[in-house]
């Protein structure tokens, strides 16, 4: 398998995505309004990893494309639980790709305690000999979330994904105190956008003195 080969179109496909992503988040900054993102990132899935999970779940080589959808990952992280909607409805009329899937793990929270929203998406990438669509996944969670799936993903790596029983129960409390702050500070979400809408009025003010 040549993976540098195989991996080129989920580079562009991560690297396109973070650039309309973050366009968006600028956007609402133009704007002066409270955007729902606070930032993006992403990253190509490591080959060894591909084929871990490959292995993991029985999938034969060329079931890879199809089978292991977040090989392109991008993520998009809010400071509020309503704005990880209101993305999630954004990216689900755009036309330049196509949602396939959804997995709220939000409403659902898995069992470890993690939450979040997943979308797979169908993207069409232009390569050198014609369109290629890449399944890509975008993780849409909050700081809080991903605060929280952070420490548990160390957490993981560290203990090969053995946690201890008491690690797993203490871990399983701070995401609860991590949905409790989410919905606590969404009480208080119309005072803080407020605010931050000041903010950037202030700032775009300056800018252009
Ligand atoms: P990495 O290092 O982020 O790439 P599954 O069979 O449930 O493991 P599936 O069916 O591929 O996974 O899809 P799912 O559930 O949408 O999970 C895909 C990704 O979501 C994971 O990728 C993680 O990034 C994140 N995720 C899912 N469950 C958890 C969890 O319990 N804790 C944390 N921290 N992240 C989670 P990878 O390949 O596991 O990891």
């Amino acid at each position: 398998m040549n993976w540098e080969a195989f991996l080129a179109p989920y580079v562009q496909v991560v690297e396109e995505l973070k650039v309309k992503l973050k366009g968006m988040r600028a956007q609402f900054e133009y704007e002066s309004e409270h955007s729902p993102i606070e930032f993006v990132t992403g990253r190509v899935k490591p080959v060894p990893s591909i084929l871990e999970k490959a292995l993991k779940k029985n999938i034969p080589m060329d079931k890879i494309e199809k089978e292991v959808q977040d090989i392109a990952g991008v993520r998009v992280v809010c400071q509020f639980v309503d704005d990880i909607y209101k993305i999630v409805q954004m990216l689900e009329s755009r036309n330049d790709f196509k949602v396939v899937e959804v997995k709220d793990y939000i409403q659902e929270k898995k069992d470890s305690g993690y939450r979040s929203y997943h979308m797979i998406i169908e993207y069409p990438v232009e390569t050198i000999s014609g369109e290629k669509k890449i399944i890509a996944e975008i993780q849409i969670r909050t700081l809080a979330m991903n605060f929280w799936a952070t420490n548990e993903h160390s957490l993981n790596y560290k203990y090969d994904g053995q946690i201890p029983v008491h690690v797993k129960a203490r871990l399983k409390n701070a995401a609860e105190a991590a949905f409790k702050l989410d919905e606590e500070m969404s009480k208080i979400k119309d005072e803080v956008q407020e605010a931050q809408r000041v903010f950037y009025k202030n700032k775009s003010k300056n800018k252009n003195k």
